[in-house]
């Protein structure tokens, strides 16, 4: 198949499984060209079959916001007829599955037919996507695809709830690529951040508000109480200087190591303990499952699509949204080395449930599903 994805090029969940997925199809043979506004970070390897294509859009000085959508979807007219595209798969649905649908109707006057897919990723649908200035185009463009795919059944739920949508949406979670995302030996690592053998706690995110980093900072600094610890957070965003002022405040910088966006974030993965994901939302937690794949529990809330990934008792717990208690007094637990080697080997077997072999293979047929479909549409 020659497929276009379309998606954020950056740090963020959405991008990082619509490059995964895109490198996961070019190594099965299909062609798939990426259209996107600059290189997406994960799209780090040479293959003969993995395409880019920027987005190119100039500022004018008329304009005070640049029309991202509208070079999308020209790109998108120009992808799909020079390289002869069989299906567009947008991730996240503002603006791609609009652009998208934009796209098709210009190809349509055309004479030519092209299947969407839109998967929706989360806050597209749980944050940003209800927001009534959002919601008309949200809801039209998602009825509007060919094909609608939720990372999560608690997603599809939601979306359902909360938009008036004729589509079916077809749940295929997010997926990890075992071979990459694996414990690795990093033991001068581990003991440079824990020289006297402390619990290493680790939390990834972009740290936005929706992920409640105060959360995050008093879970641990009620931990590092009761035992020796040390947290490391990945990532960065709106919410650090926050999560900085809270250290000092508490006390405890000298236990807490701000990493910023880091690419190879299996390394510290590899030497961690425990995972944290306090989340206000979480459509599928895409974070705990690559902590998962290195052997690390996860504490998470039980929101959203959490359940559906973290086995409460088995690899890690959830809490309610907020309860900063029950999380520090279940990450004591799971801590206890009477129980962590437990923990570390089921987060292991849970992880092996969402591995791509598993997950492509999904995508693949439901890619095939909506070109048969659309091939009678294309007729009609
Ligand atoms: O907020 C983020 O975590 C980024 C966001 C995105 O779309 O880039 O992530 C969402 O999509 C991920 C991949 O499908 C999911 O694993 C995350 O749970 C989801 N984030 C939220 O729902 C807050």
């Amino acid at each position: 198949m020659k497929i276009g994805i379309v998606c954020y090029p950056t740090f963020g969940g959405s991008g990082v499984v619509a490059t995964e997925l895109g490198k996961a199809l070019a190594q099965e043979g299909h062609k798939v060209h990426f259209i996107t506004y600059s290189q997406p970070t994960r799209l780090d390897f040479l293959n003969e079959n993995l395409y880019y294509h920027e987005v190119d859009f100039r500022s004018y000085p008329l304009f005070e916001f640049q029309p991202y959508e509208l070079a999308l979807a020209s790109k998108m007219v120009s992808v799909v007829k020079n390289e002869k595209l069989d299906l567009l798969h947008v991730h996240y649905a503002i603006p791609h599955a609009s652009a998208a649908y934009m796209a098709k109707q210009i190809l349509r006057s055309q004479g030519i037919y092209i299947p969407v897919v839109t998967t929706l990723h989360g806050t597209d649908i749980t944050l940003v996507g209800k927001d009534p200035s959002y919601e008309p185009v949200v809801t039209f463009s998602i009825n509007q695809s060919d094909g609608v795919t939720a990372v999560s059944e608690d997603l599809k739920l939601e979306t359902f709830q909360h938009f008036q949508i004729q589509n079916e949406i077809e749940v295929i979670p997010n997926f990890i690529d075992l071979e990459k995302f694996k414990k690795q030996k990093k033991d001068h690592f581990k003991k440079a951040i824990c020289p006297n053998g402390e619990s290493l706690i680790v939390h990834t995110s972009n740290f936005r508000k929706v992920k409640r980093i105060p959360d995050v900072i008093q879970i641990f600094a009620n931990v590092r109480r009761e035992i020796p610890a040390k947290l490391l957070m990945i990532g960065d965003g709106p919410e650090r200087n926050h999560a900085e002022k809270m250290c000092r405040e508490l006390g405890i910088c000298d236990d807490i190591r701000f990493l910023g966006k880091l690419e190879a974030v299996e390394e510290v993965l590899s030497v961690a303990d425990l995972f944290l994901m306090p989340s206000e939302k979480e459509s599928f937690g895409l974070a705990a499952l690559e902590a998962m794949a290195c052997e690390v529990p996860v504490i998470s809330t039980n929101t959203g699509g959490l359940p559906e990934l973290n086995v409460q008792g088995v690899t890690g717990f959830m809490s309610p949204v907020g309860d900063v208690e029950d999380m520090t007094r279940k990450s004591l637990f799971v801590l206890d080395p009477a129980n962590l080697p437990r923990f570390k080997e089921n987060a292991l077997k849970r992880a092996q449930e969402f591995d791509i072999s598993k997950i492509l293979p999904v995508y693949e047929n439901y890619y095939q599903k909506i070109l048969v479909k659309s091939a009678a549409k294309s007729t009609v």
